[in-house]
């Protein structure tokens, strides 16, 4: 074998199905050949966000890679979304030759360097007959601890130059080596559990409670702790919340769910959380916008923080008890707990905390049926068509099942909120991460619907998003990925005009005075297109999208909203600083 056919051995014994990028290195063409589906982009810098969109549904390492110098470079911002959003990625990237190095060599470029401040770990394989011990630190590091993308730089004299021109004896790797991949076994992530008096401690102050609240982070669903935080929440009757990263933990129908936290919840969230005597966050780094900038503290309550990592502790709230583990681990600690209690109690059941807590579930049905009532009742405005009449109604066509990919933008984000959008499947929601990197849910939508090709996929965006990566359809429609890009359109940066706005200016730079045809652009590129300008075209051409996309083939909603952004759902925040 030669380092090329190596790596991707490597990759596949790993379990992983799909590669993205853009490469003109083997990586692909040898990726292909051993089975795997690569994913030849149009633009490199949508290969990291579908690995990340492929890590996050499939639970398995994302993989993307770029040709040396321009080409790694254009990778950057989406390793920075992956970096922030604490998805494991590994970026096998073809670089210049080490043997010519300095001496002004093709696309010579400090790849390591580049990618160093956007990576848990940059490295250049120095040579060949380590190739396999690089590559099997990357999948530990990767997805150990706080997980997160990690970078490995291939010159050109150490991989070779394709498949017939090198073989392993010549590169050194010999067959006897432990690390030879013949012997390669796949790493798997390590479930760290938190200590015993830590757990203890917990469950007490969790038992003693009388309004508590969980946020669960992306951390929870990075854990897969899917089971475990549901009967976490049933059995000790905990009312929730999640941050965008931790939605789809649970399903936001269960009685216990208030949607999202931070500068995304509604009222019925904000009415509980503001009058809870206890915290819980899980898995969540309680950045700005999940705690609105911090300000969203409950005035009495304690807090605890359970995270995979110590450092994480008191970054913003200081805990008063922490738990540091995996989230699945110690979530389950927690129910054995309970179990324990109630056995030595001769079954006493976990009455007492179901007593203590018993009005909680009526008192939050009353609080969201009224919100509910109160948002879907309101009269429609004569605006036309604005994005929180839009949401619910794709909410509805597409169903449960759906895959909601977020963008960002002012006006998708209207899906963040509850309940005018409500995920309710397992991984229903695939989420940009606190970078909010225009594009990822473009391109992400494309990962997501290749990796979950039985489920729909709706990605909710603005046209300036839509615009920057509108090169990719032709992607979709390449490998078939059926998904939906419904496009709130008020021809311009949307989020930047409220800005400006609200500064007092009467002219904005963010305008798009000349648009683009985007159902011609759809239609040119193999896609479907819909123009929808009025309420009662847009049930008609999500069911049609739908069916296309049941085809194979992607679907292009261009709605028409009002050109004034409506910000009214980040009132409680400070919006114009984001
Ligand atoms: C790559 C990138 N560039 C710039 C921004 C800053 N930004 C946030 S929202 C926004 C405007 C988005 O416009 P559009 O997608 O049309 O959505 P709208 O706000 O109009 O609803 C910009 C420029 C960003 N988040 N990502
Ligand atoms: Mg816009």
């Amino acid at each position: 074998m030669n380092p090329w056919e190596i790596l991707v051995k490597m990759l596949k014994e790993q379990g992983v199905e799909m590669v993205f990028g853009l490469g003109d290195s083997y990586l692909n063409m040898l990726a292909e050949e051993a089975g795997l589906l690569a994913v030849n982009v149009r633009h490199e810098s949508a290969a990291p966000f579908m690995a990340m969109a492929y890590s996050r549904l499939s639970g398995n390492i994302g993989i993307c890679s770029a040709s040396a110098g321009p080409g790694t470079a254009n990778l950057i911002p989406g390793v920075l979304e992956a970096y922030s959003g604490c998805a494991p990625l590994v970026i096998p990237c073809h670089s210049a030759a080490i043997s010519t190095s300095g001496r002004g060599e093709f696309q010579e470029c400090d790849q390591v360097a580049l990618m160093e401040p956007v990576t848990k770990w940059s490295a250049r394989i120095p040579r060949a007959e380590l190739l396999p011990w690089y590559l099997k630190r990357s999948f530990t590091r990767a997805l150990n601890g706080v997980p997160g993308p990690v970078y490995l730089d291939l010159p050109h004299d150490v991989m070779g130059d394709g498949p017939l021109e090198v073989n392993s004896a010549e590169q050194g790797i010999e067959s006897s080596s432990p690390e030879y991949p013949e012997k390669f076994t796949r790493v798997e992530k390590q479930r760290i559990a938190a200590d015993s008096t830590s757990v203890e401690q917990v469950f007490s102050a969790l038992s003693r409670a009388e309004r508590p609240v969980v946020v669960f982070g992306n951390g929870a669903v990075l854990s897969r702790a899917f089971n475990e935080s549901r009967q976490f929440v049933e059995e000790f009757e905990l009312p929730f919340l999640t941050t965008p990263g931790g939605r789809g933990i649970i399903s936001e129908d269960h009685p216990l769910a208030l949607g999202v936290s931070g500068r995304y919840r509604t009222e019925p969230a904000k009415n509980y959380y503001q009058s809870a005597d206890l915290l819980l966050t899980v898995g969540s780094k309680n950045e700005a916008f999940q705690t609105g900038h911090w300000q969203h503290f409950p005035e009495r309550a304690s807090f605890i923080q359970l995270d995979i990592n110590p450092e994480a502790l008191g970054r913003n709230w200081q805990p008063d008890l922490a738990l540091i583990g995996d989230v699945k681990t110690v979530l389950q600690q927690l129910l054995d707990q309970l179990n324990l209690q109630e056995k030595s109690r001769e079954q006493q059941q976990q009455s007492e905390i179901k007593e203590k807590r018993a009005g909680l579930r009526k008192e939050l049905e009353e609080q969201k049926d009224k919100f509910r009532k109160k948002i879907f009742s309101e009269s429609k405005t004569s605006l036309g068509l604005l994005a929180r009449e839009i949401i619910p109604v794709a909410n509805q066509v597409f169903g449960s099942e759906t895959i909601l990919v977020n963008e960002n933008g002012s006006q998708d984000i209207w899906s963040y909120f509850y309940p005018y959008y409500q995920v309710e499947s397992r991984l229903g929601c695939l989420p940009v991460a606190e970078q909010t990197c225009m594009g990822m849910g473009i391109v992400g939508a494309i990962a997501a619907r290749l990796t979950c090709p039985e489920r729909p996929v709706l990605c909710i965006a603005g046209d300036g998003a839509f615009q920057m990566y509108l090169q990719e359809m032709a992607t979709a429609v390449q490998y078939n990925a059926g998904c939906t890009w419904l496009v709130l359109n008020n021809q311009g940066l949307g989020w930047i005009r409220a800005k400006q706005q609200r500064a007092g200016f009467s002219t904005y730079s963010t305008d798009f005075s000349f648009q683009p045809d985007l159902t011609a652009a759809a239609e040119s590129f193999g896609c479907l297109g819909f123009k929808v300008t009025e309420m009662d075209q847009l049930r008609p051409a999500l069911t049609s999208a739908l069916e296309a996309n049941a085809e194979g083939q992607p679907v292009l909603i261009d709605c028409e909203i009002e050109y004034n952004p409506d910000m009214s759902h980040l009132d409680d925040g400070r919006w114009w600083e984001g």
